[in-house]
């Protein structure tokens, strides 16, 4: 069976040039050897191909559209012409999530390399007094979303072949969070080889591939080769909450948005926030020739980056936060055979240690090789009727992702912190504050107890007392 498997890779590695993956074969105990050809059964050669030329051998040299302008977007709070608008939106939302038509989905395949976390980002405890990890809150926000909608929505993650059975485990050990296991679908992502410079697929080791995710862009693939997208169908779900494993203020499932994007027979539908500087390392939404496109902070020219309304504001201002609904439909158009929108590649360069052709390990101190990734929001332009929704960014998005300074874990807990106190003053609670304008208690809601400021309100029976130093947690 072995022996049949290398000849035929012989064949096909001689075929596409990457004859090399096989070089220390004789090496190999029979055990590596498995390993080895299970990896090379992951990468689809004849995607990767053409990808080597344009992609690897050359740089491709990101091209503006012609026309660049900031786009129509929804704004956070509506104006008195379209409170009505907004307030049927928030209705029809509700109404299809407690008819089950809405799913949420989240991306977690990332490798998390900045937070240098050792485990799949959703088990990041992150919640400030409890220490609740990610996927826990995200959890409390489906039982929020049942009890006050009488419906809980299906989850789907999205993981990657290297932590999907440790996710899997992590659900598992902690009962699925108060879920039911049904309830959680789990998928591992597609991956994508890393490459030389010179177009070989780089080695890992002599006998493992260096292999990656192949981007959030991968989930549309994968929600349709893994069978949920039919699973969404069968069970009637026609929208798809997406949202990312690192943002623990997510709205995991909002019905202003899910509503507007229903009303407006939107495709694909996102959340903005107002960008917290000109260069903050968001994607940017603009209309480019004339299509919603998010452009990435990476690509949008800092003279753009800059320029300014004659009020003063910001012109490219609305920054991604990464959550979206998705029709189902238009995921299955995007992915059915014979699709003829095809999600860009975008390349990065990466600092990787490999086996060279010698056998050696090489630690690089430069990037030393080329990882290729789709991007989910290169499927808005494509996309019919999308829209942006402004949001407060203090209500909805605080990510996770370096390991200290901003979008930390530090600032994700005080943000969190301070939402919660918001949240109670609102409610008529004295929140007792220190020098730094911070809540000088520890204090937590549940998204089990309270999914927003009025979910709070309906809650509550009366404003407890809050003492300094004395903690608070609702659940
Ligand atoms: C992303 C966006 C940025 C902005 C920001 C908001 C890109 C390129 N940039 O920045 O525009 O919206 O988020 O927070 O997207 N993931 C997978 N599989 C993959 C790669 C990523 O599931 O192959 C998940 C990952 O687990 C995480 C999310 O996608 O939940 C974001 O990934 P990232 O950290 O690479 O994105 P980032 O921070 O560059």
């Amino acid at each position: 069976m072995i022996a049949k498997r290398h000849k035929d890779y012989q064949e096909k590695l001689d075929h596409y040039q990457q004859s090399h993956l096989l070089a220390f074969w004789d090496e190999l105990d029979k055990k590596r050897r498995t390993q080895l050809l299970d990896d090379l059964d992951q990468v689809d050669f004849d995607r990767c191909q053409p990808l080597i030329d344009t992609f690897v051998r050359k740089r491709p040299v990101f091209k503006l559209p012609e026309r660049l302008e900031p786009p129509v977007t929804f704004p956070a709070t509506p104006g008195p012409e379209q409170y009505d608008r907004y307030q049927i939106a928030k209705e029809v939302g509700a109404a299809a999530i407690r008819a089950g038509k809405v799913a949420a989905f989240t991306v977690a395949g990332g490798q998390g390399t900045r937070l240098g976390y050792d485990g799949p980002k959703g088990a990041f405890d992150i919640s400030p007094v409890r220490s609740a990890c990610l996927f826990q809150l995200f959890a409390e926000q489906l039982r929020g979303t049942e009890r006050r909608y009488g419906h809980r929505p299906r989850w789907y993650i999205m993981t990657s072949p290297a932590n999907h059975e440790v996710t899997q485990e992590i659900f598992a050990r902690n009962n699925y969070f108060g879920l039911a296991d049904e309830d959680v679908i789990f998928f591992p992502q597609g991956q994508m080889p890393a490459f030389l410079p010179d177009g070989k697929i780089a080695l890992a080791q002599k006998y493992r591939l260096a292999l990656g995710p192949d981007g959030h862009g991968g989930s549309l693939r994968a929600l349709a080769t893994s069978g949920a997208l039919d699973d969404m169908c069968e069970r009637g779900i026609e929208h798809i909450s997406y949202f990312q494993v690192d943002n623990p203020l997510v709205r995991a499932i909002d019905p202003l948005f899910i509503g507007l994007h229903i009303e407006t027979e939107s495709e694909m539908s996102s959340k903005a926030v107002t960008k917290a500087d000109d260069l903050e390392r968001v994607g940017n939404f603009c209309l480019a020739d004339d299509k919603l496109t998010v452009i990435e902070y990476s690509d949008l020219p800092e003279k753009l980056a800059h320029e300014k309304n004659a009020d003063g504001t910001r012109r490219f201002d609305a920054g991604s936060i990464a959550v979206h609904v998705l029709a189902c439909s238009f995921v299955e158009r995007l992915t059915a055979a014979g699709a003829t929108v095809q999600l860009p590649w975008h390349r990065a360069d990466k600092k990787l240690t490999v086996v060279d052709a010698a056998g050696n390990v090489q630690t690089p101190t430069e990037p030393n090789v080329v990882k290729l990734e789709t991007f989910i929001f290169d499927a808005i332009p494509p996309a019919k009727n999308p829209l942006v929704l402004y949001t407060p960014r203090q209500e909805e998005f605080s990510p996770v992702k370096n390991a200290e300074g901003i979008d930390s874990a530090v600032t994700a807990r005080r943000d969190l912190l301070l939402r919660a106190a918001r949240w109670l003053e609102s409610c008529g609670c004295e929140v007792p504050r220190n020098t730094d304008g911070l809540p000088d208690l520890p204090l937590e809601i549940s998204p089990a107890f309270a999914l927003d400021i009025d979910d709070l309100h309906e809650r509550l029976v009366a404003p407890p007392e809050l003492k300094p130093g004395q903690a608070l947690v609702l659940t």
